[in-house]
């Protein structure tokens, strides 16, 4: 939602309509579900940076079912990094706001009440840094996105250069990233001699945990030498794989839960019946009892973040990216053609002899579940949505599965043709000609580096695998090269459409 919607639904709830919020929760239909607790005995014990849809979808609704079992002094500072939108549509309604399950056997709606106070970063870095600083604050877990963590997307080293970084190392105290309020929290705490926070990755990173320590403990060593070794000796990063389908919501979800609410909410989220969280059993600063709502916790994430990676979102991607293309605007809609399920589904496939799973993980009932996920016809899942920042998603999604398979000598040709979609996409220009709106922090230089060598795929496919920070020395691998640039060479001359209709295993 623009900044600018978020405003005219705060200052301007629809005339006469009632709006969500403590005092008018009772008010609500009976089959829409709400905080069974009292919402004014419940303490903060966790900052939560990046409080998008997905939060709000996934962890903050384990939270509620937590507290609605006592664990009252978890509840949740959620953090903006950058824009007031949240902030603006939640405040006025005291942080509540609804989760609309869909499926094609309908909708669920139920209004969550674990998130306490929402705090703008970029407005007010002090009163972040103070929250998080709380020795009442004993978890911040982040969803910040891929590119939250200004590291090079190919080797997870913190991009020293970023203007976020450079920013933060001078002024600590209006830091803007991520990594930035850590090091200050963090720092202050040690001062204060208060035990370390454990930090909490949500994110869609192989080894999210160690991603995180990696670009927390460089940062910190930036500042001073003793700092970085303190957080890397007494700070806890759990690992963890999430997983929820949260579509961007827009002003028809909107009108269709107020309905369902018969009162407004500026920014309910919209989601799917499954859920899973698996988080590693490491936490400094004690957790709430996760095990009692479903949490997985366990030893080692990192064979179940590589699973999700390489199926759910390399599939996902690879989806975005052709399906775009091939004109489909949501990934119910490409699933709905049966050559793209079939694409999705090898891409998956080809990805599992990869993986190390722990024995009895039943991989064909995985991918089989995903499938259905994806067909969901209750869900607008944007392709265009899932398209953002692929220079930062491709490594952990598509090329480590390609890399895997070179080295066994296996074909690579499904993820080639995946790849080559985003090639095509990052262009900029679709097969009519329209332009597309690129999102991503690499988008100028990846179109510039398009128009220098025009649409020929022998050209640009060798043009955008030179970009290190993505393709690392995969991109120089002749075998890697000559798949690509075949794949590519095949979407410009049949279109997406045809490239995936006609498209065989090697
Ligand atoms: C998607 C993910 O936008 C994307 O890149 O692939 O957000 C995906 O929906 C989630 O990871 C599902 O858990």
């Amino acid at each position: 939602m623009s900044s600018q919607m978020a405003k005219s639904i705060h200052s301007n709830p629809i005339e006469g309509h009632l709006r969500l919020s403590n005092a008018s929760l009772d008010r609500l239909p009976g089959q829409i579900g709400r905080p069974k607790y009292d919402r004014s005995g419940i303490r903060p014990g966790i900052v939560h940076l990046g409080i998008g849809a997905f939060h709000r979808a996934h962890q903050a609704v384990v939270i509620d079912d937590l507290l609605a079992q006592g664990a009252s002094d978890w509840g949740i500072v959620g953090a903006s990094l950058r824009s007031s939108d949240t902030h603006d549509a939640l405040a006025p309604q005291d942080c509540l706001y609804t989760v609309a399950i869909r499926s094609g056997a309908g909708a669920a709606h139920r209004v969550i009440g674990s998130v306490l106070e929402t705090v703008v970063a970029r407005a007010n870095p002090v009163q972040l840094i103070a929250r998080m600083a709380e020795p009442a604050t004993r978890i911040v877990s982040l969803t910040i996105t891929e590119k939250g963590y200004c590291h090079t997307p190919q080797t997870g080293e913190l991009d020293e250069q970023h203007p976020d970084i450079v920013h933060d190392l001078t002024n600590p105290e209006a830091s803007r990233s991520a990594a930035g309020f850590l090091v200050a929290a963090l720092s202050r705490r040690r001062e204060a001699g208060v035990v370390p926070f454990t930090v909490l990755s949500c994110d869609n990173l192989s080894a999210n945990g160690r991603a995180v320590r990696r670009i927390v403990t460089q940062f910190a060593s930036l500042r001073s030498r003793e700092l970085g070794k303190w957080i890397e000796d007494e700070v806890a990063f759990p690992s963890t794989m999430v997983d929820r389908i949260v579509p961007e919501t827009t002003d028809a979800d909107r009108a269709a839960v107020a309905s369902a609410l018969g009162m407004t909410d500026a920014w309910p989220v919209i989601t799917e019946p499954f859920t899973q969280w698996i988080v590693e059993d490491n936490f400094a600063a004690g957790r709430p009892d996760f095990a009692a709502a479903g949490v997985q916790l366990v030893a080692d994430v990192t064979p179940f973040e590589h699973m999700k990676l390489r199926l759910l979102n390399a599939s996902h991607s690879a989806l975005a990216y052709l399906g775009y293309l091939a004109g489909y605007e949501t990934i119910a809609a490409a699933m709905a053609n049966d050559r793209f399920a079939a694409f999705a589904r090898q891409v998956m496939e080809d990805a599992a002899p990869t993986l190390a799973m722990p024995a009895g993980t039943d991989l064909a009932a995985y991918i089989a579940s995903l499938l259905r996920r994806f067909a969901n016809p209750a869900l607008h899942h944007r392709t265009w949505q899932i398209a953002m920042d692929g220079s930062q998603k491709l490594p952990q999604r598509l090329l480590g599965t390609m890399q895997d398979r070179l080295r066994r000598g296996m074909p690579i040709d499904a993820h080639a043709l995946a790849v080559a979609g985003w090639m095509r996409y990052v262009t900029a220009c679709d097969e009519q000609g329209r332009a597309i709106d690129v999102r991503d922090p690499m988008a100028v230089e990846l179109a510039a580096l398009a128009k220098q060598t025009g649409p020929m795929a022998e050209r640009l496919a060798p043009a955008l695998l030179g970009v290190s920070s993505v393709f690392g020395t995969l991109g120089s691998d002749p075998p890697m090269r000559s798949a690509v640039t075949q794949a590519l060479a095949r979407l410009y001359a049949l279109g997406a459409r045809q490239a995936v209709q006609t498209w065989r295993p090697a």
